[in-house]
């Protein structure tokens, strides 16, 4: 089947009160900025903007209560609530979606809409987190109760994470269909729960040893084995510092230019990828938008642009 007859819809989520910083609400814009969108038209796709989600008020979510510290968790409700409904209105009208972040919290939102699709249609939904952080604390265990780091526990089902979505449809993603890739940086209580919930975990160290591309093949071999879909969620750090430096949390020793695009290539390839997030970019901090300019180019890798064909690349 050919893949480009799916439509892309991409949707701009400017949240950035998931973190301890100021600067991500600039991301989608940056994105755009960098022309990811006429990047996916140049390879064929048809694109669909439909501009950014609408929050509702924190002050309209109403009081939410966690066992332990969490910044901002009704502003954080106050974006994903809506954002998983037009998610899933994106996706059920036949688009793929992209969403263009935002800090990583927007991903509780991103994935529980096309979570909810995918379970209309039968299909298993398998979650790829590229990010230098497994994003599994809850609010009890949490060092810094920044809700950025604590999406993937909310979308494994953690209970003590329900009040963000309380009264909406939710689905869980099973955790043992989620691989997080490229980590380099884990808490120890977020640690002890992954093992708990039998999260497959790819550190850097295992990336030194076998390559991207064993470990890659590995995880996408399950998915195809289960006819499984893949959302794929990509957070700024996943990349080393050097050549994203446009991130709030940068981690030494992240993946490189080469393996990042090896990493979307072989995406691309399986044709598995249902959905994308590409979060955590903060233009505030980048450098002439290097970053949001590697994104763009790691988008297109992931939609099909070839070594080949690639146009010489103009960062410094
Ligand atoms: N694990 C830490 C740090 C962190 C997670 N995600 C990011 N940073 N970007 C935390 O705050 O939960
Ligand atoms: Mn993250
Ligand atoms: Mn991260």
């Amino acid at each position: 089947t050919d893949r480009k007859a799916t439509p892309i819809g991409i949707l701009g989520v400017p949240l950035e009160a998931g973190t301890g910083r100021r600067g991500a609400s600039m991301g989608p814009q940056a994105l755009r900025v960098a022309e990811l969108p006429e990047r996916l038209e140049a390879l064929g796709w048809r694109v669909t903007d439909f501009g950014d989600v609408a929050p509702i008020a924190a002050g309209d979510v109403g009081r939410l209560e966690f066992e332990g510290k969490t910044y901002l968790p009704e502003t954080v409700a106050g974006w994903v609530r809506p954002l998983a409904r037009k998610a899933h209105e994106v996706a059920a009208s036949g688009h793929l979606p992209i969403f263009l972040g935002g800090d990583h919290s927007l991903s509780m939102g991103s994935v529980m809409g096309v979570a909810r699709h995918w379970r209309e249609k039968g299909r298993p939904l398998f979650v790829l987190w590229l990010d230098a952080h497994a994003d599994f604390n809850t609010p009890s265990i949490s060092p810094s109760g920044n809700m950025h780091g604590m999406s993937l526990a909310l979308l494994a089902g953690e209970k003590e994470l329900a009040p963000v979505f309380a009264g909406e449809p939710t689905v869980a993603v099973d955790p043992a269909r989620m691989c997080i890739f490229g980590a380099r940086s884990i808490d120890p209580g977020e640690r002890e729960l992954l093992k708990a919930r039998g999260v497959t975990v790819i550190d850097m160290r295992q990336i030194d040893e076998h390559g991207v591309s064993v470990l890659m093949r590995r995880f996408l071999e399950r998915v195809q084995a289960e006819d499984g879909v893949l959302h794929v969620s990509l957070d700024v750090d996943f990349l080393d510092p050097s050549i994203a430096p446009g991130v709030g949390t940068t981690v030494p020793g992240g993946a490189t230019y080469r393996e990042a695009h090896l990493v979307m290539e072989m995406l691309e390839d399986s044709g598995l990828v249902g959905s994308l997030d590409v979060v955590e970019l903060n233009p505030f901090l980048d450098e002439r938008g290097r970053s949001a300019t590697v994104l763009a180019e790691l988008v297109a890798s992931l939609f099909g642009q070839e070594v080949m064909d690639r146009p010489t690349q103009a960062f410094s």
